[in-house]
C-alpha cells in the first residue's frame, strides 16, 4: 500500500464574507464590515489548489457546508431578527459563515503507521470555542465518513464533548522519518491568551489522542506561549508547522521552547528544527505575514517546498530570513509564494486552508480527489454560480441566500455529492 501525504483543501463557500467573528483572529477583526468577494476566493483557492498538483502532489477537497444554516437559525429562533439588535445580527451572521473552507480544523487525522489498529484515525474538531465554527462538525464528520469510508483503512470519529475545546489538526502537528513511518504526535494546547482565548484545551488533545490509539511514548502535549496566543496566534498553526523530519517554528511559538526542543529530539533522533528568531522576523511580523501558516511539502525530487501566502513574500523581513535560509542550505529548498488574499483577510493562509491525511489515496472516495480537469471544471460552476461580492449589511436578504444555497447545489451536483446535513 503505497501511503502518500494528501492536502484536502476546503473549497470556498459561496456565502464567504467578512463579519468578524473571531476574537483573537487579528485578521477577521481588522477587516470586519468589509465587502468580500466569494468568486475570487474560490478561485484563489482552486489557483492554489492547481499549483500543487502541478507540483506532483496529491491533491483532493472538501465541499462547503450548507449556508446560510437553516438547523442554526431554528435552534437559535432565528428566522426572524431584530435587525436593531447587533447580538441578533452577529449571530445570523454565524449561520452564513462559509469559515468551513479552513478544514485545518476539520478534524485531527493519525495515519495508519501511529495507531494501535493500523488504520487512519480521524477525529472531528468540536470547534466550540467560536459560536460560527461549533456548527461545522456534525456536517463535517458526515463529509469524513463519505470520504473515508473504506472501514479497512479508516476510523472516523465524532467531536469529543464540548467540555473541552477542540480546534483539530491546526493545533497537531506530525514528525516523521517518511510519511509512511510511524510518527511523533505534537499536540499543542493553549492555557491562556491574555484577552483573547486559548481555542484547544489540553484534555481535548489528551482525548484524542486515546481514541486514535495512539503509543503514549510518541505523543508530545506542548503548551503554546500565552503571549503568542495574546499577540494573535490564535492556533499553533500560525507559529509553527511540521513536515517529516523538519520543525519550522518561531522562538516564540512554545511556553517552554528548548524543553519542547529537547524532547522532541529524544524522540526524533533525525528531527530538524529550523527556529525562527525574533530578532529576524518579530512575532508580530510572523503573524501578520503568516509565514508559518505555509504548507511545507515534501515534492517529488525528495526536497522540501514551503508554500506561503504572498503576504509573506512582501513583508522584507520575512523575505530577508527566507533568502538566507535557502542561501544557508536550510532543509526548505524552494519558496512557493501563492495568492489568497480573500482567505487571508479572515486570517486563513494556506495551511488552513487544507487538511493533511497520509493514506493511499485507491482507499479515498474518488469524488474527493482532484485532477487537473475537475479542477476545470469546478472553475466553471464558480464563475457561473458564486457571488462576485457580498457586504455583511446583505447577509439575512432573501435573494442572496437563493443565490448562495443555489450556487452550492451547483458544487455538489457536479462533484456528484450528496446533500451533507
Ligand atoms: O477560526 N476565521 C477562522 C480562520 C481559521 C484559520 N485556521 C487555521 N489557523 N488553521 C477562525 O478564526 C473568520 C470569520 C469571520 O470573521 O467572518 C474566521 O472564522
Amino acid at each position: 500500500m503505497a501511503l502518500v501525504e494528501i492536502n484536502f483543501d476546503g473549497f470556498v463557500g459561496p456565502s464567504h464574507n467578512y463579519a468578524g467573528l473571531s476574537l483573537g483572529n487579528l485578521a477577521s477583526s481588522s477587516n470586519a464590515g468589509e465587502v468580500s468577494y466569494p468568486r475570487a476566493a474560490a478561485l484563489q483557492g482552486l489557483g492554489k489548489m492547481r499549483h500543487n498538483l502541478g507540483l506532483g502532489l496529491t491533491q483532493g477537497l472538501f465541499a462547503p457546508l450548507p449556508r446560510p444554516n437553516p438547523a442554526l437559525l431554528d435552534a437559535l429562533g432565528l428566522n426572524a431578527i431584530d435587525a436593531a439588535d447587533p447580538a441578533q445580527r452577529r449571530l445570523r451572521a454565524a449561520a452564513w459563515s462559509a469559515s468551513a473552507m479552513w478544514t485545518a480544523n476539520a478534524a485531527t487525522v493519525s495515519p495508519a503507521p501511529d495507531t494501535a489498529d493500523g488504520r487512519c484515525h480521524l477525529t472531528a474538531a468540536n470547534l466550540v470555542t467560536m459560536p460560527h465554527r461549533s456548527q461545522e462538525w456534525p456536517d463535517t464528520v458526515r463529509q469524513l465518513r463519505l470520504a473515508f469510508a473504506h472501514s479497512a483503512h479508516f476510523a472516523v470519529h465524532d467531536a469529543v464533548p464540548a467540555c473541552f475545546g477542540d480546534e483539530g489538526a491546526a493545533n497537531h502537528m506530525r514528525m516523521c522519518a517518511s510519511h509512511g513511518a510511524p510518527g511523533l504526535e505534537l499536540f499543542v494546547y493553549g492555557t491562556t491568551g491574555g484577552a483573547f482565548p486559548a481555542r484547544q484545551h489540553e484534555q481535548a488533545s489528551r482525548a484524542v489522542a486515546r481514541l486514535h490509539g495512539l503509543n503514549p511514548a510518541h505523543c508530545l502535549f506542548i503548551a503554546q506561549a500565552p503571549e503568542a496566543i495574546a499577540a494573535g496566534a490564535f492556533h499553533n498553526d500560525v507559529v509553527a508547522v511540521a513536515n517529516e523530519r523538519v520543525l519550522f517554528t518561531h522562538e516564540q511559538a512554545f511556553a517552554d521552547p528548548d524543553g519542547t526542543y529537547t524532547a522532541i529530539r529524544e524522540r526524533l533522533p533525525e528531527a530538524e528544527i529550523v527556529v525562527v528568531p525574533a530578532s529576524a522576523v518579530s512575532l508580530a511580523d510572523a503573524i501578520k505575514s503568516y509565514l508559518f501558516n505555509a504548507q511545507l511539502l515534501t515534492l517529488p525530487s525528495g526536497e522540501m517546498g514551503l508554500v506561503i501566502p504572498l503576504e509573506a513574500w512582501e513583508m522584507p523581513s520575512v523575505r530577508g530570513w527566507l533568502e538566507g535560509h535557502i542561501a544557508s542550505n536550510g532543509p526548505i529548498r524552494r519558496v512557493l509564494p501563492v495568492d489568497v488574499r480573500q482567505s487571508m483577510a479572515n486570517g486563513g493562509g494556506p495551511a488552513c486552508l487544507r487538511l493533511r491525511v497520509v493514506a493511499d489515496p485507491a482507499t479515498v472516495d474518488p469524488r474527493f480527489l482532484l485532477d487537473e480537469a475537475k479542477i476545470a471544471q469546478v472553475e466553471a460552476v464558480v464563475a457561473a454560480s458564486w457571488p462576485e461580492q457580498i457586504d455583511p449589511l446583505d447577509l439575512g436578504r432573501e435573494s442572496l441566500a437563493r443565490s448562495v444555497i443555489g450556487a452550492r447545489a451547483a458544487l455538489l451536483d457536479m462533484l456528484q455529492l450528496p446533500e451533507l446535513a
